[in-house]
């Protein structure tokens, strides 16, 4: 065994608690308290030492909600590029299903048996993974998750891809003036489960009790499991329960492509308005046929950086992921918000003037 029980039970603590206050409490020196190479003082663990050198030579494990999902294909490759360059290793474990919540949970044990310095996650599940992920911070290695949060007592630090109100209220503007505020609008989603999808859903639904919205009505939420064919299947079901059905929106890229792929091949076409989260390559060519005026999304490959860079940051000791805490990132300085919260920055809006400047 790694590390002895008390120590197990410190970490553990550390985790559930506040981070800073609990290692205070269990004093003493860890694997992963810090030398800061400039002053050549330990660092406790639980106080960030801006200036200690980031450590080279680790291992992070990318954990993504399905592997087989090209937005995740290229975010994880953004991860895979910044370790590189930080002298880092990266590796990948991931289920093919969106929905294999205990899959997640045994590829979370695999990781911490393997002892990686790291772990950065995508949740299927809010709650599922979180006694594997404390299991894991309780054998010191660190956790970020990205895209998508399990519970802040869970994991280190969130790297969310842009501000989840935005997201959520800017997705109903954006299908709002397309239908001219006016008529029945439902929602593709993808797992039930999904921490991501349900926070902005919530946004969506705070955005859409604004009286300007008064005559657009949502109708339902559908679950197409990031899965392509239930994506598809979902979006014609609820163009048969609905035929008055006026817009779509779908936060995930799995959803929004499929459902694109429907209404282009149906009398739908450009008369259902559809808009969401999808990758400016998957939805090129519904963009220029007409089946899609505008969508959205930030760059994958950017965050999956971000969650290595902030993976190799905890470890380093130069975060704890504390509120206030702040550190650079390729050049970019970020700031932890509340809750162990970093964000990437704005999503940018495709449409047809600017999807070609955009190759992911
Ligand atoms: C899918 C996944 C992912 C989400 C994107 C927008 O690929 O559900 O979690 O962030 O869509």
């Amino acid at each position: 065994m790694r590390k002895s029980s008390l120590r197990r039970a410190c970490a553990a603590l550390c985790a559930v608690s506040s981070l800073a206050l609990a290692a205070t409490a269990c004093g003493g020196t860890t694997k992963e308290d810090v030398k800061n190479e400039s002053t050549g003082a330990a660092v406790s663990a639980g106080k960030a030492d801006p200036n200690a050198a980031t450590k080279k030579g680790l291992t992070v494990g990318f954990l993504p909600k399905q592997v087989n999902n090209p937005y995740f294909t290229s975010a994880d490759k953004g991860g895979e590029a910044a370790l590189k360059e930080l002298g880092s290793r990266y590796k990948e474990v991931g289920p093919s299903s969106a929905t294999d919540t205990s899959g997640q949970v045994s590829y979370v044990n695999t990781l911490t048996q393997q002892q990686v310095d790291g772990i950065a996650v995508s949740a299927q599940d809010p709650g599922a993974l979180c006694t594997a992920l404390k299991q894991a911070m309780s054998n010191k290695i660190k956790v970020v998750t990205y895209d998508s949060d399990t519970n802040p007592g869970c994991r280190n630090a969130f790297v969310s891809q842009a501000s989840a109100e935005d997201l959520g209220r800017t997705e109903v503007q954006l299908l709002a003036e397309q239908i001219g505020y006016k008529g029945e609008i439902a929602i593709l989603s993808a797992a039930q489960t999904a921490t991501n999808q349900n926070v902005w859903i919530d946004f969506m639904k705070k955005e859409l009790a604004d009286p300007k919205y008064k005559d657009v009505k949502l109708v339902k939420v559908a679950y197409g499991n990031d899965d392509a064919q239930q994506s598809f299947q979902q979006t014609q079901g609820l163009l048969q329960q609905y035929p008055n059905l006026k817009g779509i929106i779908s936060p995930t890229t799995v959803g929004i492509k499929a459902a694109a792929q429907y209404l282009s091949g149906s009398k739908y076409k450009g008369k259902v308005k559809l808009t969401g989260l999808g990758t400016p390559n998957d939805m090129r060519t519904y963009v220029k046929n007409g089946t899609v005026d505008a969508f959205e999304l930030w760059d994958p490959a950017k965050l999956g950086a971000l969650a290595a860079q902030t993976a190799v940051a905890l470890v380093s000791g130069q975060i704890t992921g504390k509120e206030g805490e702040t550190f650079k990132a390729g050049g970019t300085a970020y700031a932890i918000g509340k809750d162990g919260v970093i964000s990437l920055g704005k999503p940018t809006v495709f449409d047809a003037k600017n999807i070609d400047q955009f190759d992911f």
